[in-house]
């Protein structure tokens, strides 16, 4: 059925776009219908190829298309799929043993994971890692370590924030659909707050940083009380949201006000964390050192692994036997993450997520100048993305944004949506992508806007 899918993956696939069928082609319409009737409905696909290999900046399909990648699974594989140092290390450590759990008899990579991120993760504080399975379940345990830590019980969130899809994530996701439609009742004590959103504040991009600030803390003292307040948790750079970046100085203020009410800030990092910004964390931008930070995504190059980490006093505030689950740091996620993470350092790919930063945005920029549809382009590093709105207001544009996303598919460029109203494209190439696959792919999002 398949046209000879290749063996292997990884850095050494042919790094070339190469279109053989359309898209899908007759081998993953084959497997969509068998989907069809086997996987639940809510579960959907963004592009239905079936991917048989992918690695460096391309994904071959069942049909033997090879695309680009600008996706990385959701910011994920940030060191390329089948990263060779990830692929050693996980194929080590299955043929040794794959799972003891760690609350039972516990093993050396779990430790080193939690070695690193104290090493890597903002400031220079003695500090504490507990690991877990996916962003959703790190952020649920900052939670409860906040709350237990604080003995406070309200969690202050933003517009446009996301979280994850778990009952209390949802709780924290701004976003009604598809993420909590019927989905309810949803946990208490979270209060949500405007985002410093610097193309959509009412005052203009000027004064964001400083009256979002003054909202937020006036909004906190007359609605919550500081001193209910156990953690305020905030995307540094908003992801599925619409890649928001606040304006310079407001993470900082923010900061401010938790320190000087003991409030902890939480730095949700899972999708900007791990180079992808340009940095090791979105936060060493600004300098801002959150008291506890939530990791996931790019951590392990694929493998399910995320992490919180935190301040030792707080996160050890914890009783013995507080924090936990059967598969947290999984031995073979671990593997995966101490290989991603020494690709991360060896091919300096915080460098690499400038490098893509300065090739991308200046071609996204003079595709916003022939497109006036394109209202903003935003994003750092390797996370970058333009928001689609009608020229001369800011009313979103979601149908164009669709359009062109799919003239990108059909043309072999795997490119996402983001964004509470779903107008904007965004832009998650792996950090290893080759710069004549990065230049094609823009080729392609600018022939994509002039067929539409
Ligand atoms: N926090 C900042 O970006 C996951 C979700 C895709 P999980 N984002 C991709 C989808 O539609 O489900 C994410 C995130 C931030 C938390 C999460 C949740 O991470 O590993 O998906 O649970």
């Amino acid at each position: 059925m398949t046209t000879n899918p290749p063996a292997t993956g990884g850095p050494g696939l042919p790094q070339q776009r190469r279109l053989v069928t359309e898209i899908p082609g007759p081998a993953s319409r084959e497997l969509l219908a068998r989907r069809e009737r086997a996987v639940a409905r809510g579960v959907s696909n963004i592009l239905p190829v079936f991917i048989t290999a992918a690695g460096g900046g391309v994904l071959v399909d069942a049909d033997g298309n090879s695309l680009i990648d600008f996706g990385s699974g959701i910011a994920v594989v940030s060191v390329g799929n089948s990263a060779p140092r990830v692929t050693e290390r996980v194929r080590e450590q299955v043929a040794r043993f794959t799972h003891t759990c760690f609350m039972v008899t516990p093993y050396e990579g779990y430790v080193a994971v939690c070695e690193e991120l104290a090493r890597r993760t903002p400031g220079n504080h003695e500090k504490r890692s507990a690991l877990f399975n996916s962003g959703a379940e790190a952020v649920e345990n900052a939670v409860k370590i906040a709350r237990h830590a604080t003995r406070r019980q309200a969690i202050v969130t933003f517009d446009h924030a996301y979280h994850g899809r778990t009952n209390l994530t949802m709780a924290l996701t701004a976003k009604n659909m598809p993420y909590k439609d019927k989905f309810g009742p949803f946990a208490g004590e979270i209060y949500r707050m405007p985002m410093a959103y610097p193309l959509r504040w009412p005052g203009g991009p000027g004064q964001c940083a400083k009256e979002a600030l003054d909202v937020v803390s006036t909004l906190i003292h007359t609605q919550v009380g500081e001193d209910n307040v156990a953690a305020v948790i905030i995307e540094p750079i908003q992801g599925e949201g619409g890649f928001v970046v606040p304006p310079d100085g407001f993470l900082p203020g923010l900061a401010d006000f938790c320190r000087q009410h003991g409030i902890l800030l939480i730095a949700d990092e899972i999708q900007t964390g791990f180079c992808r910004t340009g940095d090791w964390f979105a936060c060493d931008h600004e300098g801002v050192v959150p008291d506890l930070i939530t990791t996931a995504k790019g951590i392990a190059g694929g493998m399910p692994l995320a992490g919180v980490t935190g301040r030792a006093e707080v996160m050890d505030s914890v009783h013995a036997s507080g924090l936990g689950g059967t598969y947290g740091g999984n031995p073979v996620a671990c593997a995966g993450a101490l290989g991603a993470i020494e690709t991360m350092e060896a091919e300096d790919l915080a460098g690499r997520a400038r490098r893509i930063g300065e090739i991308m945005l200046p071609r996204l920029r003079k595709l916003a100048d022939t497109y006036p549809i394109i209202a903003d382009v935003r994003g750092r590093g390797a996370m970058l993305a333009i928001e689609l709105a009608q020229p001369g207001s800011l009313e979103p544009d979601a149908a164009t944004t669709g359009q062109v996303a799919k003239a990108c598919h059909a043309a072999g460029l795997v490119t996402l949506t983001c964004g509470t109203f779903g107008n904007v494209l965004r832009f998650l190439p792996p950090l290893v992508i080759g710069e004549d696959l990065l230049e094609e792919g823009l080729t392609i999002l600018e022939d994509a806007f002039a067929s539409v």
